[in-house]
């Protein structure tokens, strides 16, 4: 079938909408009716060229929800008409990494997902019979998208998909890191390095976390009322702070952060966040990707001196199971999300939406097909 699409020719360049074609779902996959998706960082990421898995020519975009139009063989947890969230981290819950309850980071397709491709190692997306790779086995930022039955959770229907896409990564990934990850625990004092679409919901995963003192630092002054609004108690722009940040943070929580996340994906912040962290027990969480090449170092001594240092992705969730609880956050009202989304745009405008977001004048941009 023809689909309308935001295509990645090429490294660095605007995405260019066109008509594909999009071969129906073969075994265990799914056609999806994709009705909203987010812009991450992470899609202007792999457009600029910096991210070492990145394919061209691809379909971008991992923050979707839509509805089931079909179903190929052997698909037996959905159905057409279902409600959907797209998950670039799948739930198989039969390959090691998902019995080991360690951790969410299904294997079951990641290797053919990073190669751009479905799980039988062929795309369904092409342009004048060429092919067109897939993107962390989601690709929203086409109307269609076929994508396998472990990576979509099923939702409630009542939800609105131009508020629940945001669920697909960056509610999902902040509240979780807070969660699942650092397991913040009442009391505890919260460093929030980057307030954008993620980091903003990690200041809300603070805040249900009960912690206390709950600090955002961000080189955009515009960033201190919305995250205000989400619970941060401390506001820090580094580019006021006279002198070392980190000393300046250390002070400011008196002893060190028990917590501390990166949300941004510059490694001399990554390596702030784990040194303005608490002697003895604090926990620096990294969520920003840093691109090809980089690296993070501090010195040894700060983690023999008990600060842990930790990663995240999709905040520690399993999407199958949890996606479908934080949809019911939202709809009962216990987290905010209808305020990240400053900004809606149909997919013709997709190129001003990552415009919005490098500026700084938007925190979640959503193409609404
Ligand atoms: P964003 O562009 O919305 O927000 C980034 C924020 O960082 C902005 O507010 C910006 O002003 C601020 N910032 C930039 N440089 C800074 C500096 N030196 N000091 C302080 N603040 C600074 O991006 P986003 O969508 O929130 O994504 C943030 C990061 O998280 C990206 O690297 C993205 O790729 C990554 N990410 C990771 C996961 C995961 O699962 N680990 C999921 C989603 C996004
Ligand atoms: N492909 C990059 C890494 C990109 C990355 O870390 N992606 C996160 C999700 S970001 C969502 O906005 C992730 O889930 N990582 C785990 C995984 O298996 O990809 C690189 O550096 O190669
Ligand atoms: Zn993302």
């Amino acid at each position: 079938m023809d689909v309308r699409a935001a295509i990645a020719v090429e490294a660095g360049k605007p995405l260019v909408i066109d008509t594909v074609q999009l071969e129906g779902p073969k075994a265990g996959e799914v056609l999806v009716e994709v009705k909203a998706t987010g812009i991450c960082h992470t899609d202007y990421f792999t457009l600029s060229g910096a991210d070492p898995e990145g394919l061209f020519p691809a379909i971008l975009g991992h923050e979707g929800a839509g509805v089931v139009v079909d179903v190929g063989p052997n698909v037996t947890s959905l159905k057409k008409g279902d409600h959907v969230i797209p998950l670039y981290t799948p739930e198989c819950r039969q390959c090691e990494y998902c019995l080991s309850q360690k951790t969410n980071l299904c294997q079951a397709i990641r290797v053919t997902q990073g190669q751009g491709l479905m799980p039988d190692g062929s795309s369904r997306f092409s342009m004048g019979g060429k092919k067109v790779h897939h993107y962390m086995g989601t690709s929203t930022f086409a109307n269609f998208t076929v994508v396998p039955e472990i990576a979509l959770a099923k939702v409630r229907e009542d939800a609105p998909f131009d508020k629940i896409c945001y669920i697909g990564c960056g509610v999902t990934t902040g509240i979780g890191a807070v969660i699942n990850t650092a397991r913040v625990e009442p009391g505890a004092n919260v460093v929030v390095f980057g307030l954008g679409g993620i980091g903003l919901n990690v200041i809300q995963g603070a805040r249900l976390a009960g912690a206390d003192m709950i600090i955002g630092v961000d080189i955009n002054p515009g960033r201190k009322a919305i995250a205000e609004k989400f619970g941060m108690t401390h506001f820090v722009n580094p580019k006021e702070v006279e002198g070392d940040l980190v000393p300046y943070l250390v002070n400011l929580t008196k002893g060190g952060a028990d917590y501390s996340f990166e949300c941004i994906g510059n490694t001399t912040v990554m390596r702030q966040a784990l040194e303005c962290c608490h002697k003895g027990w604090g926990v620096s969480v990294i969520i920003g990707v840093a691109g090809a090449g980089q690296e993070i170092s501090t010195r040894p001594f700060q983690l023999v001196t008990g600060r842990v240092w930790k990663g995240t992705a999709f905040g520690g969730a399993r999407g199958r199971t949890d996606v479908p609880k934080i949809v019911d956050w939202y709809m009962d009202g216990k987290i905010n999300i209808d305020d990240l989304i400053t900004h809606t745009m149909p997919l013709q405008d997709i190129n001003k939406g990552f415009d919005l977001m490098k500026s700084g004048s938007s925190i979640r941009g959503v193409v609404v097909y």
